[in-house]
């Protein structure tokens, strides 16, 4: 049986239902969500780019010397190419679940010089490897991914980094900023409903891998700012009472008509907030890039001794 049984099965008999959000990233979510970094309302991958492009040399050289970059979330390491340029460590090591993505980020990446080395797995799993890595190291960990995470999570994830990093290592973490409403609202509901189909996605995946037999059409894509908890909030609510049968779980699933179904949650904090998490997590910032209107910030910190 699938491995995501056991996930689908507790987040859909949870009250309130919600399912993780790496769930998203089948094959064609993980296509849906290339065409959402392209989408005009969705701001944050060409304004992260936009820093690391044109502060790639400010970045380099508040590094310092760096023998090993490794990368959280590769993915096909599209953003990668400047730094990498600019810092011209010995050795890269992207980290991803997606083994086909890491495979299109090393022969992206070839140069001379440069060894890639992949890692395939989970976070949790491959952190601890780092600490066997040359150093001087940097840790790559753009694309507000941080943002999916509950705050608590993120310092648990940064300070797993910090106990494999030494004094010295640096983390590069880009992260979206808090912003008004009618910005991050439209960035989660574009008007083309590209997100919405991502979102959907989800839903067309449980039909495929676990014979669940939900009808599309009878859910809507819901993104909601919360602002008392800094994050955009995002669900698939039921448009009317159904009953939907999951054939591999031998589990059938109500809904009542407006129930939600939590998918994601996407950080927004402000730069106190995101600095407290670096801090907490034993790390001392050292360097602080963003675009012109604030929207995004990439951090350097350095790792403080234990
Ligand atoms: C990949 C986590 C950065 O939260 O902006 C985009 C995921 N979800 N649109 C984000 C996402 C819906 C994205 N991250």
């Amino acid at each position: 049986m699938s491995d995501i049984a056991a996930e689908v099965r507790a987040g859909l008999t949870a009250s309130p239902k919600a399912l993780p959000c790496h769930l998203l990233y089948d094959q064609a979510g993980s296509q849906l969500f290339e065409a959402i970094t392209e989408l005009p309302e969705y701001y944050l991958t060409r304004t992260e780019l936009g820093i690391l492009d044109e502060r790639a040399g400010e970045i380099a050289g508040a590094a310092g010397p760096v023998r090993t970059v490794a990368e959280l979330g590769a993915g096909t390491a599209v953003k990668t190419g400047t730094i990498l340029d600019a810092v011209a460590p010995a050795l890269y090591v992207p980290i991803d679940v997606s083994a086909s993505a890491l495979e299109i980020a090393a022969g992206q990446l070839a140069r001379p010089g440069l060894e890639v080395r992949p890692l395939v797995g989970r976070y949790q799993d491959l952190l601890p490897e780092l600490a066997g890595l040359a150093g001087p190291r940097l840790l790559l960990f753009i694309g507000s991914s941080i943002g999916n995470y509950e705050p608590s999570a993120a310092v648990a994830l940064l300070a797993a980094a910090r106990h494999a990093l030494a004094p010295g290592d640096s983390l590069l973490l880009g992260a979206d900023l808090r912003k008004s409403e009618e910005v991050l609202v439209p960035a989660y509901d574009d008007a083309a409903g590209v997100t919405a189909r991502f979102t959907r996605n989800l839903l067309a995946r449980l039909n495929r891998e676990l014979g669940a037999r939900f009808d599309l059409d009878a859910f809507r894509h819901l993104a909601i700012w919360n602002p008392e908890r800094s994050r955009m909030e995002i669900y698939l609510e039921s448009l009317r009472d159904q009953e939907v049968r999951i054939g591999a779980l031998d589990l059938v699933v109500r809904f009542a008509r407006g129930e939600r179904l939590h998918t994601e949650n996407s950080y927004k904090l402000p730069l106190s907030g995101q600095l407290r998490i670096l801090h907490q997590a034993g790390f001392t910032p050292i360097g602080l890039w963003h675009d012109p209107r604030s929207y995004y910030a990439v951090h350097l910190a350095r790792a403080l001794p234990a």
